[in-house]
């Protein structure tokens, strides 16, 4: 099967009529094709999305939330079917794809779809003498580039203020899970949306997502992914004034207190810790136990994880499923070859797992726990992206805050506490966008979503995301 590009509200192949091998991770095998697209698709994306702006940016925002909802029906009506095409794409059991990534993209565009009717826009008052107020207006032609572990997920996430806004789009899906995004581009016909609003460029990163960095009439670009991609964006963004949002990569702090509530903690740790195979930019992947129950923990820990159960995503019993890809699988197994090397022991896990039949050749790989880490070795310091933790005593909060800070990411931390100021000093100190006390992953989609030091630049979510996908104007009255 040929997955096709959406440009001008058409499913049209490349130009150059080439296409890439799509893998199936569960079992290492081709199982459809996607579009090799180039510039000149780009630019073809860049022509229907332009001359789609004028009417949507002029379409009333009711209209706008109409369209946005039947959407988000149409996903809702397909779920199935999506939450099956998302487990093949990316190797994730169904029953998490049906359970979060289906559900949060319907959510996404319901979100942003009613958010804009609630938008409002700030006026200052000089005293009688003047009056500003702030006009808010759609950029353009805006670029939205989305990573494989949360595919439609995350697609939707950026898409959705995008649209609402009164932009036209050029998405680009990763190209290592587009189907979803296929489905998704079918769904925006049969809703209505009108040609050219969003268009779908499906295609390699170094090709497609570098043209439209590159594109000159494309202002403002909104990317989630890994911090080397993040980096090379900027240096080509900055210079032409872009507006950036970058939503990069994690080595995320998971600090255990002594006066936690042990059986939570225990519980959302194996989750935080293995989600998704670990390949969410949020998971803990660095765990903190304070001395006095670090063996009671640990112990507790690795049981529990050594239990999960590594197999077929289309199975329900399964807990993980397949990395998404061959290279990706080396990659964390590299990392478990690294941490042994730095002195680490391997407390659970450390294996790939060959599963049989038609899941010979998938990529699986043993749910992992380290011990024996310094904080600052490298292991400790890169993110893994995999299902792989380590674990590691704190004995104060000076201590286990420098731990967790010494990362050049600052995306997301967990503290468990009792000590509900503990919790509150701890979010203060703790060098991270966000920072959740006795929960893990628990999202009110209309706060700030995003990281500090290399985990990025801005945020998303609520109003923040309309505030990016918008060009404030002052306008100063003499009263
Ligand atoms: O991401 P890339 P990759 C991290 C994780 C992972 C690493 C690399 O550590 O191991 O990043 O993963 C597009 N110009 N995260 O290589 O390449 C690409 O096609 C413009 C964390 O898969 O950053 C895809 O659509 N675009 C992350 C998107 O960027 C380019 C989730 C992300 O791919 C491009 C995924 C270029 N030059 C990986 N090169 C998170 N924060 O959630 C690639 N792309």
């Amino acid at each position: 099967m040929n997955i096709q590009n959406y440009i001008g509200g058409a499913l049209i192949n490349p130009k150059g009529e080439l296409f890439l091998d799509n893998y199936n991770p569960a079992t290492g095998k081709v199982y459809s094709y996607i579009p090799d697209s180039t510039e000149e698709d780009i630019n073809n994306a860049f022509k229907a999305a332009k001359n789609a702006f004028p009417t949507w940016s002029k379409t009333t925002k009711e209209e706008r939330f109409k369209v946005m909802m039947r959407i988000a029906d149409l996903i809702e009506e397909r779920h199935d079917e999506l939450a099956l095409a998302e487990s093949t794409d990316n190797g994730k059991p169904v029953k998490l794809a049906s359970h979060v990534d289906i559900p949060r993209a319907a959510s996404n565009i319901r979100f942003f779809a009613t958010a804009i009717l609630h938008y409002a826009s700030e006026s200052h008052d000089m005293d009688g003498a003047a009056i500003n107020y702030t006009l808010r207006k759609p950029i353009g032609v805006v670029g939205c580039i989305s990573p494989w572990n949360l595919p439609l997920y995350l697609f939707t996430w950026k898409i959705a203020p995008a649209l609402a806004a009164g932009n036209t789009v050029i998405a680009k899906p990763s190209e290592v899970t587009p189907m979803t995004a296929y489905l998704f581009s079918k769904i925006c016909i049969e809703a209505g949306l009108p040609e050219g609003v969003l268009n779908i460029v499906h295609g390699l990163g170094a090709n497609v997502g570098a043209a439209i960095t590159a594109h000159e009439g494309i202002k403002a670009i909104s990317f989630t992914g890994g911090t080397e991609t993040g980096k090379t964006i900027a240096k080509v963004a900055a210079p032409m004034f872009k507006k950036l949002s970058l939503e990069l990569g994690g080595k995320n702090p998971n600090i255990i207190f002594a006066d936690c509530d042990f059986e939570q903690a225990l519980r959302t740790s194996v989750m935080s810790s293995f989600a998704n195979q670990g390949q969410i930019c949020l998971c803990g992947s660095r765990i903190f136990v304070e001395r006095p129950i670090y063996e009671k923990f640990k112990t507790a820990f690795v049981a529990k994880v050594s239990r999960l159960k590594v197999g077929d995503p289309n199975d329900p019993t399964s807990n993980l499923g397949a990395l998404v890809s061959k290279e990706h699988l080396e990659k964390v197994k590299g990392y478990i070859a690294l941490a042994q090397e730095e002195g680490g022991t391997i407390l659970t896990g450390g294996n790939q797992v060959y599963l049989d039949g038609a899941l010979a050749d998938g990529n699986y790989l043993e749910p992992t726990v380290i011990e024996g880490l310094s904080y600052n070795c490298r292991t400790n310091q890169e993110e893994i992206f995999g299902p792989v933790v380590t674990i590691m005593p704190f004995d104060t909060e000076e201590e286990v805050t420098d731990f967790a800070n010494s990362t050049e990411y600052g995306l997301a931390a967990t503290v468990w506490t009792q000590d509900i100021s503990k919790g509150n000093r701890m979010a203060a100190n703790l060098q991270s966008g966000i920072v959740w006390v006795n929960c893990w992953l628990l999202r009110d989609l209309r706060t700030p979503f995003g990281g500090v030091k290399n985990s990025g630049v801005g945020r998303e979510g609520g109003f923040n995301a309309l505030n990016f996908f918008t060009e404030p104007t002052n306008v100063c009255i003499k009263v």
